[in-house]
């Protein structure tokens, strides 16, 4: 690669105000694999003594600082926003194990949804909508000044057929007041796929690289669940995109929203569509005919 790799300190642990207790959590069955742990549904008993359905993400045992701060963040991020069409979190407990715990959505991830039910899922009506609502979150996000930097189909859950929600912020970062970027000094799991030439090339991340990620997840979604750029490795994608090579229209994808992906992967972050706009292209069928 071009960007050199390097580790980062833990920095001190991030301290939340109204931890969750165990005792007003009760663990069920497992629902996925996470990246630090397993993922569980459950039911927490809130404040005014409510019981609500939740998703525990738990960190293992045997995950280092490092990856408990990256846990750590990933909820601190989560408790600063507010949207339908963002995951919401509910709460830490404080372990050993520590527990996320956030609102249960029962779909899963779309992109599983996508390739167990292709015959239900109109590009039209059903992706239209969910890229719609994903521009939304994402425009929200922007706005917080926050870079997501794992926008992926992977990492988009529906609570129903009519809801898609953004997950997985464990990558996502807050920009400084002074600087529109964020320059990212460790490139450990980095899903290079999704990411914009400048992301690669420099560590640069911005709402435009999110952008860049949106068009692949959009891709991901049009094509029904297929694997962008298939068997390549990150750095044949690299060269094939430097050479301005693109994803490829898939049969079931509309023209006009395979011309909206190919905005989103201009090289030039600046010639990227916004959020902003993205959610107005898909949230008006009728834009589509201007
Ligand atoms: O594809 P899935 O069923 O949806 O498997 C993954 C797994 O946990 C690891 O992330 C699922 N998951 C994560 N967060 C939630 C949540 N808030 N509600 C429901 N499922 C979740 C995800």
């Amino acid at each position: 690669f071009p960007f050199t790799l390097r580790k980062s300190k833990p920095k001190q642990l991030i301290e939340f105000q109204d931890n969750i207790t165990r005792d007003n959590l009760i663990l069920d069955e497992v629902i996925g694999e996470g990246e630090f742990g397993s993922v569980y549904k459950g039911i927490y008993q809130n404040l005014e003594g409510n019981e609500e359905k939740v998703a525990i993400k738990m960190l293992r045992y045997d995950m280092s600082s490092t990856n408990k701060l990256e846990f750590l963040r990933e909820a601190h991020v989560m408790a600063n926003l507010n949207h339908p069409c963002i995951i919401k979190l509910i709460g830490i407990c404080e372990g050993p194990p520590l527990l996320m715990v956030q609102e249960l959505v029962v779909l899963g991830s779309m992109l599983t949804y996508i390739i167990k039910h292709p015959e239900h899922i109109s590009p039209n009506y059903e992706l239209k909508m969910w890229a719609a609502q994903i521009a939304s979150g994402m425009c929200y996000l922007e706005n917080k000044r926050f870079v997501h930097r794992d926008l992926a189909a992977r990492n988009i859950l529906l609570e129903d057929r009519h809801q898609a929600k953004i997950s997985d912020f464990g990558l996502s970062r807050m920009l400084n007041v002074d600087k529109d970027y964020y320059k990212a000094s460790n490139g450990g799991r980095w899903p290079i796929k999704w990411y914009a030439p400048e992301s690669y090339s420099y560590g640069t991340f911005s709402s435009a690289s999110d952008v860049w990620s949106y068009g692949v997840t959009l891709w991901e979604m049009f094509s029904y669940g297929q694997r962008p750029y298939d068997e390549m490795e990150g750095v044949q994608v690299i060269n094939i995109l430097e050479k301005g090579e693109r994803l490829k229209r898939t049969p079931r994808c509309p023209e006009e929203v395979f011309k909206t992906m190919e905005m989103c992967w201009a090289y030039e972050p600046k010639e990227r569509p916004t959020f902003s706009q993205l959610s107005k292209i898909f949230a008006s069928d009728s834009d589509y005919e201007n």
